[in-house]
């Protein structure tokens, strides 16, 4: 899944692909290099971040969705508001990707289930100004699951449709740095809840902290896109249904790498 963030403010590209013409460029780009889906997203939710008047997300992100589906390609829209959803949906997105797992704005569910849209619910805490503090877990893998468990009966409950049910455990919402490594160490505890798994480490912090230099100063977010690669290789080895990365092409690489393997060792 390939990240189009039409938001002046995201941490790792924000402002670059804000004028449609751009994003439509980059959307295409990306899908060339191989990503299967665009996850297009009008409003940021790094913590901290700006809330966004559904009428200006709309704004952005709504012509971009409508030419991408117009040119066959699979849309996602990153958003937690049912409104923006809806209309996204009606342009031709057939995903709906909501970080909040149906908290910011339960309508998103009906939305969903209305459409037969693939929903992707995510796990956070509080909302993106308050998600730092909620980083507080005795078990970070039990309580994500027994949250993301609680969340997807809800969603079902809607009518989401099981089978187009996929759970993200949310690295950064609402979790530090060990937090995101144990959830990454431990996935097989997410995976026994049933549903497909989408993984969104493209870029993070916890990755710059990975990276930083001898002088403890993080790598910038630019030069986090190789450990984001070699985490692509893992969890597709493993068989996650998807990963969310801003740089394509070596993270489809690394997915064919993963096949190319796993088709070997199904032929011996
Ligand atoms: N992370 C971001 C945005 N959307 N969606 C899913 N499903 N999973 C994520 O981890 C996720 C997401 C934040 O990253 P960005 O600001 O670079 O888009």
């Amino acid at each position: 899944m390939g990240v189009l963030n039409v938001t002046p403010d995201s941490f790792s590209d924000g402002g670059r692909w804000l004028d449609a013409d751009q994003a439509l460029a980059h959307g295409r780009l990306l899908r060339r290099q191989g990503a299967d889906v665009l996850d297009v997203g009008g409003e940021s939710t790094r913590p901290g971040s700006e809330r966004v008047p559904v009428d200006v997300e709309l704004a952005r992100v709504l012509p971009v969705v409508r030419a991408l589906a117009a040119d066959g390609a699979v849309v996602s829209i990153d958003t937690v508001h049912a409104e923006t959803a809806d209309a996204c949906l009606r342009a031709g997105a057939a995903v709906v990707n909501d970080v909040s797992g149906g908290l910011a704005d339960p309508e998103i569910l009906d939305v969903a289930a209305r459409h037969g849209a693939r929903y992707v619910l995510g796990h956070w805490r509080g909302d993106p100004a308050t998600m730092n503090e909620r980083a507080v877990y005795a078990d970070v893998v039990a309580e994500v699951v027994t949250e993301l468990a609680a969340r997807t009966r809800v969603a079902l409950a809607a009518g989401v449709d099981p089978a187009l049910l996929v759970l993200d455990p949310g690295l950064g919402f609402a979790k530090d740095a060990e937090h995101n490594w144990e959830l990454l160490a431990r996935l097989e505890a997410l995976e026994a809840l049933g549903h497909p798994l989408l993984v969104g480490a493209s870029r993070k912090r916890f990755l710059g902290a990975l990276l930083a230099g001898p002088d403890g100063v993080p790598a910038p977010p630019l030069a986090r896109d190789g450990a984001t690669a070699a985490l692509t290789a893992i969890l597709a080895a493993r068989g996650v249904w998807g990963v969310r990365v801003h740089e394509v092409r070596p993270s489809a690489d690394a997915v064919r790498v993963a096949a190319a393997l796993r088709a070997a060792g199904r032929a011996r």
